[in-house]
């Protein structure tokens, strides 16, 4: 965790979201991004998440990423209470896989969006993070290019590999 003020927000509805929130974590402190990271429940401690949402832009967060399984609420009433972006990670918690979690996010209402990634995709939510955060900032954006660099090499390693194994020759 860094000492600078975070930026990014996280939330999870439980601390056993944490699981599917360290691929979130790991995005962004490999991105050089400050964050911090709490619980706070819609249903199970709703005071505890409204003061969190009414206070985060006082206190310099620009983005928060909230996680939660089930009819999963958090995103949403964070949404309500602030105006900074709310992303919304479905986690795959309840005996349907997630599929509640993602309708509850990604169904709000009209005027209060959550951009809502993919089910236990909290990798893609430090990113989606991350390019709002270097709308304003060169350095991190240079950053994230550098991660697309990155993901294409592997991917010509991966052609590669896949045509090395399958005999072919046209690599
Ligand atoms: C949701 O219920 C949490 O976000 C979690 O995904 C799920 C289960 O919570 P626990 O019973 O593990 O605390 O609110």
């Amino acid at each position: 965790m860094s000492e600078r003020p975070a930026q990014v927000g996280i939330v999870m509805g439980s601390d056993s979201d944490l699981e599917v929130m360290n691929s979130c974590l790991e995005m962004l402190q490999q991105l050089d991004i400050a964050h911090d990271v709490t619980v706070a429940s819609a249903h199970r401690s709703p005071q505890r998440a409204q003061e969190y949402a009414t206070t985060a832009r006082e206190r310099g967060l620009k983005v928060i990423i909230a996680a939660a399984g089930w009819a999963a609420h958090l995103p949403g009433m964070l949404a309500a209470y602030t105006t900074l972006p709310v992303i919304g990670v479905p986690i795959s918690s309840s005996p349907i896989g997630g599929l509640d979690a993602l309708y509850s996010m990604v169904q709000m209402p009209p005027g209060v969006p959550v951009a809502t990634v993919g089910i236990d995709t909290g990798r893609n939510a430090a990113i989606l993070a991350a390019q709002i955060l270097a709308l304003d900032d060169s350095r991190l954006a240079t950053r994230l290019e550098k991660l697309k660099e990155e993901m294409c090499r592997s991917v010509d390693e991966q052609a590669a590999r896949v045509a090395k194994g399958s005999g072919g020759g046209n690599e």
